[in-house]
């Protein structure tokens, strides 16, 4: 039986990486930060007492920004396997802590990959990073893959940087089997509230069953590879069971703008909507084509943008070219974009009709995020 230890465990990728490693029989470790809340309700389905036989599923006080406590985990653990998805991973955000991001997402891969040497687990222990397609930043070509140079265009993309050559330095360097997944944007009904598809997806239900007026959305035009994280997390359990470390990009090769999500998924809850008007531009470029977007009927309407959601610099296109995974991993996506909005669309409907009976008999509702 294999031993896996998952950093960023109470993630969106990190309870469904969870569901596949005990399937697979993996006995599973996860890291999780102590909050003055309670963080863990995407995983609170795994959990088993740790006074139960055969308990599988175990959890471990731990922040990427301490390393003593990363050399006492990984040295009580022993992992066959590390996950290392843990990171401030809010591109936005990143722009308002950039220290702290650098910190945990760069540095912290650094710790991850010196406990391993420190520990003498360099032959023993197999190490995937969570990188990015926000290390391709500004588009240099399309669709991007493994060899396609870098730009990255945020704190977050340049942390990420760091922690992607630096995995491809201690695997060079100390002949560990460490490796980079690239993965492209990948969403699901368990995506953080403040990312662009879950905001959509929120917000519509919201909208549809009349708990809502607008939604307030940023740059409307970029456009993504949007996969399901079910999919991915799949890639990367593939990553870490081949013979010889390396890194692989993985994405649906398909790219989409964000208005055309937020038209599926207004559509998939049963709104038809219009984009109106000529856009909003700053510093010369025009970030949204529509400065409104309307239901058809009733005539309401249903988004606007608020500059405030542009980025001091945004990348603009990502299409990744998932080529090598296909072949060499024999990876491929189950869910396309339709299946993917559909997933989301309904998870939240379902929420909110729930929220709304609450609501109606005279609970506080959840809170709302930007
Ligand atoms: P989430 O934001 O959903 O989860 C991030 C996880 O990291 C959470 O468990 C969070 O804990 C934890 N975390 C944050 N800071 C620290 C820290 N200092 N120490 C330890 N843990 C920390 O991200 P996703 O699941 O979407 O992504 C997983 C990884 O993959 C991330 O590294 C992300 O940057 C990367 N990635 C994601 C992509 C995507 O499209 N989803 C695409 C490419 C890469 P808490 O719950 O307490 O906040
Ligand atoms: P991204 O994801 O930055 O690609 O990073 P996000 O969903 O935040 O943004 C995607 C695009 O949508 C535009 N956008 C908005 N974004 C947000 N969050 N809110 C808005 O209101 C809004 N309006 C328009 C953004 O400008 C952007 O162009 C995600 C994260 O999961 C990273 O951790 C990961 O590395 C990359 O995906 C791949």
């Amino acid at each position: 039986m294999k031993t896996a230890l998952v950093t960023g465990i109470t993630g969106q990728d990190g309870a469904y990486l969870s569901e596949l490693l005990l399937e697979k029989g993996y006995n599973v470790h996860g890291i999780k930060r102590r909050s003055s809340l309670f963080n863990t309700d995407r995983i609170d389905h795994l959990y088993q007492n740790p006074q139960d036989e055969d308990v599988r599923f175990r959890l471990h006080y731990g922040d990427l920004t301490d390393s003593t406590n990363l050399i006492r985990i990984i040295q009580q653990v022993q992992p066959d396997e590390i996950y290392n998805l843990g990171a401030m991973s809010h591109v936005q955000v990143s722009f308002e802590t950039p220290e702290y991001t650098a910190n945990a997402d760069g540095i912290g891969t650094l710790r991850i990959l010196e406990a391993i040497r420190i520990l003498g687990l360099t032959a023993k222990t197999k190490i995937y990073q969570a990188s990015t397609s926000e290390l391709y930043g500004l588009v240099q070509a399309v669709p991007q893959s493994e060899t396609t140079p870098f730009y990255p265009r945020s704190p977050y993309a340049v942390a990420k940087m760091y922690a992607y050559w630096i995995t491809v330095n201690y695997r060079e360097a100390y002949n560990m089997y460490a490796c980079n997944g690239i993965l492209f944007n990948h969403e699901s009904p368990l995506r953080g509230e403040t990312f662009v598809t879950r905001k959509i997806t929120r917000g519509v239900a919201q909208i549809a069953l009349g708990m809502q007026q607008k939604l307030y959305m940023g740059n409307l035009n970029a456009q993504r590879d949007w996969g399901h994280a079910k999919d991915y997390v799949d890639a990367m359990w593939r990553i870490l069971q081949q013979e010889k470390a390396e890194d692989y990009v993985i994405a649906t090769g398909i790219t989409t703008p964000v208005r055309d999500f937020i038209r599926m998924a207004f559509a998939e809850a049963g709104v038809e909507v219009e984009f109106i008007g000529a856009g909003i531009e700053e510093k010369g470029i025009v970030k949204s084509t529509a400065a409104h977007v309307t239901a058809l009927s009733p005539g309401q309407e249903v988004v606007a943008i608020d500059p405030r959601y542009f980025r001091p610099t945004e990348v603009d296109l990502l299409i990744g070219d998932p080529t090598k995974a296909q072949t060499q991993l024999g990876w491929q996506p189950k869910y396309n974009l339709a299946a993917l909005v559909k997933d989301m669309v309904h998870a939240d409907l379902e929420l909110f009709r729930r929220e709304k009976l609450l609501k109606e008999a005279g609970f506080k509702i959840l809170n709302q995020y930007e």
